[in-house]
């Protein structure tokens, strides 16, 4: 309330709000400010995981709990300043996956999109309708929206990736549907990696030709870290990084040149050793993965150290600079794609 009310009429206010209340009735000027702010206020606060602390806790729930049993073996990386809600912010959700050898996560489907970026291990598999992609440290592996999949380990070491989904944002719509099949494994429909063949070097199958196979549906899902390390590095050896990201690149949807999925986007960017940007602040909270390299992340008055494997959420409108002590390399996603479809993503740049 912006202007002050006589005793009188403050308490007569008092006592109507509590008559209102039983009837699910409520004044908006007592909330008006904390419910459209000047600008966004998130209660997400800043945070880092060192992995390899993760990576133990994880590592011991898989000696109790086998993937099967949990269905997924998932450490959920939660927002301390979001207690309660599985949120890394409060559009995305982040956790630590880990399939032992020999594990099967079995064949669900549903409709939150997911991203996986690989931590660690070789030889686990992610199928998508069927379709093995082959998963290698810091690949990117997508399950888009309504897509059968499984996870397994044919490799004798433990894999750990993290996995980036949209959960919050579902429940925010109430639109949550899942279903299981009735086998652990979808039956293999087609040999792994055909769809990074047909799909993955900017071309695709002529369109209404029966190779079209993922016609109307996202139809990448495998971005391999060789690959985009490849770009990521030729992209610096040809031009000045950007002062706020450095050189970045973002993965895109080869059907439409747009977002990874309709709710996440990602990107990588390299930093040069020595280099720091400048400072931004965004309405898309992201969450970092670093790949290769040290640096810190300079927010809040702080700096956090950057190691390899460490992950960092910084909420919306945190006022961000990144500086690389050596070449950095860092994997990102957030809801920048949603918002931008429903108009509300800005950012600010210095
Ligand atoms: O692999 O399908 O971390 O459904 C959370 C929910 C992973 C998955 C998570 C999931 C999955």
């Amino acid at each position: 309330m912006s202007a002050a009310l006589g005793n009188d009429a403050a308490s007569q206010l008092q006592a109507l709000y509590a008559e209102m209340q039983p009837r699910s009735l409520y004044p908006l000027w007592e909330v008006l400010g904390a419910l459209v702010t000047p600008e966004p206020r998130s209660p997400a606060r800043v945070h880092r995981w060192t992995y390899a602390d993760a990576r133990d806790y994880l590592l011991r729930a898989g000696d109790l709990i086998s993937a099967a049993q949990a269905e997924r073996r998932v450490l959920i990386m939660e927002n301390p300043g979001l207690p309660g809600t599985s949120s890394v912010t409060p559009s995305l959700y982040a956790g630590l996956q880990l399939i032992l050898p020999n594990e099967v996560a079995p064949c669900h489907r549903h409709a939150q999109c997911a991203l996986r970026f690989v931590m660690q291990g070789e030889g686990a598999f992610t199928a998508v309708d069927g379709e093995k992609a082959m998963m290698r440290p810091f690949d990117l592996v997508l399950t888009p929206g309504w897509q059968w999949h499984d996870h397994g380990n044919t490799s004798n070491e433990p894999m750990i990736w993290l996995d980036g989904l949209d959960i919050p944002t579902v429940l925010h719509f109430d639109a949550s549907f899942a279903e299981h099949l009735s086998a652990a494994a979808h039956p293999e429909t087609v040999p792994a990696g055909d769809t990074l063949r047909r799909y993955g070097r900017n071309m695709r199958p002529m369109r209404g030709t029966v190779s079209d196979r993922r016609q109307g549906r996202q139809p990448l899902f495998h971005y391999p870290y060789v690959e985009w390390r490849e770009s990521l590095l030729g992209l610096a050896r040809s031009g000045e990084p950007d002062p706020h990201f450095g050189h970045a690149l973002e993965f895109s949807n080869p059907a439409d040149g747009g977002a990874v999925m309709p709710t996440i986007s990602a990107h990588v960017r390299l930093l040069p050793a020595g280099f720091a940007t400048r400072p931004r602040a965004a309405t898309d909270g992201t969450v970092f993965v670093v790949v290769e390299g040290n640096g810190a992340a300079l927010v809040e008055g702080r700096t956090i150290p950057l190691s390899p494997r460490d992950v960092l959420v910084v909420p919306s409108w945190r006022e961000l600079v990144l500086q690389a002590d050596e070449d950095l390399v860092l994997f990102g996603y957030s809801d920048r794609v949603a918002q931008e479809k429903l108009g509300l993503f800005r950012e600010y740049r210095a």
